[in-house]
C-alpha cells in the first residue's frame, strides 16, 4: 500500500487507463469547483479529481483507491453548507459524480423515477414534469445540486411539511461499497418488509458508508392550483398562531410555510433594488405561504375566506395574494435572494437547527437575545422552514469588523447556539448534515450507546476508513 502524492503517481496512470483522459484529473486540470465550495468557507486542491462516467467506473475507482490506500471523498453539487465535499487532507481524491448525469426511466404510472447520482435536481424535477409527474425536493441549490448529494445530506427544502425529506422521497438505491462492489436495489418497491431498509443507511451517511451512484425517486401528481402569498406580521408568535391555522385549517393543502424576517428582506432587497418590496410597511416578521391542490375543486375561495379571516383577528397585518406566476416568482426571488445576499457578505455566522414546531418563538426570541448579548452588532438572521420546526439562525458580522476579526469568533457564537438548542431539546443539524463543521458539536452530544453502534457501523461499511474520512464521525 502507497500513501503519499509522490508514490500514488503511478496509480493516477492506471486510474487513467481505466476511467479515461477526461475521468482524471491532476494538477492545473482541477478546476476551481472541485476544491472551493459555494460558501467560500471550505477550500482545498484534492491530489486529483476523479470523473467516472458509470457505475463500473465508480467501482473500479474505488478499487483503486482502495489498493493505493487514498481516502476518496465524494462530491455533488458542491453546494453542501457543512464542508463535506471538500478535500481536507493529504492523500485525499474528489469522486465527482458530474459525468453520471443521466434519467434511466420515469414511470407515470407507478409514479417512480430512476436517475444517476450526478442528476441536477432542477433537470430531475423538469424530467418529472415532461411526464406529467411531480418530484417535490425544492431548495435554493437546485440549480447545482445533485441527486446523490441530495440522498447523502439527506436533504430537506422548502416542501418538506407536506412531502417529507429526502429519506421519505426514496424506493431504490444503487451503491459502490467500500471494495468496489456494488449493492443495487433500484425496484421500485412501494412496500418491502423484508427486514431492515438497508437503503436508508445510506441517506444522510455524507459518502462515509458508500458511494451512491443511481436512485429510484417517488413521483407525485403535478400540482395544478398553486397559490402563493406573503403575510406580514408583528411578532414570532403571531406568525406562529397563523401558521397553526394554516396547519389545522388548509390540511394537505400547505406545502411551504416560510419564515422571513424584516431583516433578510432588506438584504435581499439591498441585493436587487429593482425586485418590489413585499410590505413597504416593513412590519418584522413575514411568512411566504404556498397552498397547492393536485385536484378536486379550486381551493383559492376557501383561501381568500382564510385570509380575510386572518386580517379581521388581527394577525395579519399585511399581505399579498400572488395573482400569477410572474408575481409568485418575484416572491420566492425574495426567498432566493436573501440567501445569495448573506453568501456575499462573505464570512458569517451559519447555524441549521430544530426545535418543536411550538417551540419556535421562544427559541428564536431567546437565541437572538444571547447573540446580541455576547457580540453586539452583530446581526442575526433567524429563518427558515417553520413548518419543520427548522429555522437557520444566522448572522452577520458588526459593521466595521472584518473577517479575519470575526473568524475565531464563529466556533464560540455556534456553541452558544448549541446551547440554546440543547435547552430546547433541539437538534444542531436539521437539514444541512454534520460534514467536517458539525463533528465535534455532534460527538458531544451523541449517547455512547449510539455512538457504539454508529462506529460498528463505519468499521462494517468502511474497514479501511478511506470512504470520506473526518466527516460525521
Ligand atoms: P455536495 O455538497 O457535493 O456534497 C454533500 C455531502 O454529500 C458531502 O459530504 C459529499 O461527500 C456527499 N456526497 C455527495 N454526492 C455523493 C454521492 N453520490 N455519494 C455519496 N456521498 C455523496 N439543504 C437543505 O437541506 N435544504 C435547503 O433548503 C437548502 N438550501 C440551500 C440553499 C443554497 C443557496 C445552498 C448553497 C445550499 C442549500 N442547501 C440546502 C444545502 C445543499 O444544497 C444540500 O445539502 C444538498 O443536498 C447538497 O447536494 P450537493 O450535490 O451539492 O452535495
Ligand atoms: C435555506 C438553506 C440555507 O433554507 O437551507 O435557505
Ligand atoms: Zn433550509
Amino acid at each position: 500500500m502507497t500513501t503519499s502524492a509522490e508514490s500514488s503517481a503511478g496509480i493516477f496512470d492506471e486510474l487513467t487507463a481505466a476511467l479515461g483522459e477526461k475521468g482524471v484529473l491532476t494538477g492545473d486540470a482541477i478546476a476551481e469547483r472541485y476544491c472551493t465550495d459555494w460558501t467560500g468557507d471550505y477550500s482545498r486542491r484534492p491530489l486529483a479529481v476523479l470523473r467516472p462516467a458509470d457505475t463500473e467506473g465508480v467501482a473500479t475507482a474505488v478499487r483503486l483507491c482502495a489498493r493505493a490506500g487514498l481516502a476518496i471523498i465524494p462530491q455533488g453539487g458542491h453546494t453542501g453548507l457543512v464542508g463535506g465535499g471538500t478535500a481536507d487532507g493529504p492523500d485525499q481524491v474528489v469522486l465527482s459524480l458530474d459525468r453520471m448525469n443521466r434519467i434511466r426511466a420515469v414511470d407515470p404510472i407507478g409514479m417512480s423515477m430512476t436517475v444517476e447520482a450526478g442528476c441536477i435536481l432542477e433537470s430531475v424535477k423538469a424530467a418529472a414534469e415532461e411526464q406529467d409527474c411531480f418530484f417535490p425536493l425544492s431548495l435554493g441549490a437546485q440549480g447545482s445540486c445533485q441527486i446523490g448529494g441530495n440522498i447523502s445530506t439527506n436533504a430537506g427544502g422548502l416542501n418538506v411539511l407536506r412531502y417529507g425529506m429526502m429519506r421519505d422521497l426514496l424506493l431504490g438505491i444503487e451503491v459502490v461499497l467500500h471494495d468496489g462492489s456494488v449493492f443495487s436495489d433500484l425496484r421500485a418497491l412501494r412496500k418491502n418488509n423484508t427486514g431492515p431498509d438497508l437503503k436508508q443507511i445510506f441517506v444522510g451517511s455524507e459518502g462515509t458508508l458508500g458511494i451512491v451512484t443511481a436512485a429510484t425517486l417517488k413521483l407525485f401528481a403535478r400540482p395544478r392550483w398553486i397559490e402563493t402569498l406573503w403575510l406580514s406580521t408583528d411578532s414570532i408568535e403571531a406568525m406562529m398562531e397563523v401558521y397553526g391555522r394554516f396547519r389545522r385549517e388548509g390540511g394537505e393543502f400547505l406545502s411551504a410555510f416560510e419564515l422571513i424576517p424584516q431583516n433578510c428582506v432588506d438584504l435581499a432587497l439591498e441585493l436587487s433594488p429593482e425586485t418590489p418590496s413585499p410590505d413597504p410597511g416593513r412590519h418584522p416578521i413575514h411568512g411566504l405561504v404556498e397552498i397547492s391542490a393536485s385536484g378536486g375543486p379550486d381551493p383559492g375561495p376557501w383561501l381568500e375566506e382564510m385570509v380575510a379571516a386572518l386580517f379581521d383577528s388581527g394577525l395579519v397585518k399585511n399581505g399579498i395574494l400572488a395573482q400569477n406566476a410572474a408575481q409568485a416568482q418575484s416572491l420566492w426571488r425574495i426567498r432566493e435572494l436573501m440567501v445569495e445576499a448573506q453568501q456575499k457578505r462573505g464570512l458569517h455566522l451559519r447555524t441549521d437547527v430544530s426545535v418543536p414546531v411550538n417551540a419556535i418563538a421562544p427559541f428564536v426570541r431567546e437565541v437572538t437575545a444571547v447573540l446580541d448579548n455576547v457580540l453586539p452588532g452583530l446581526t442575526v438572521l433567524a429563518y427558515g422552514h417553520i413548518g419543520d420546526g427548522n429555522v437557520h439562525v444566522n448572522a452577520l458580522r458588526p459593521a466595521g469588523m472584518d473577517a479575519a476579526a470575526f473568524k475565531p469568533l464563529i466556533a464560540g457564537l455556534t456553541q452558544d447556539v448549541n446551547a440554546v438548542i440543547d435547552r430546547f431539546g433541539g437538534s444542531i443539524s436539521a437539514e444541512h448534515g454534520i460534514g467536517v463543521a458539525k463533528r465535534a458539536a455532534l460527538a458531544a452530544r451523541l449517547p455512547e450507546e449510539q455512538r457504539l453502534l454508529l462506529a460498528g457501523l463505519k468499521r462494517l461499511f468502511d474497514p479501511q476508513g478511506l470512504l470520506a474520512p473526518g466527516r460525521i464521525w
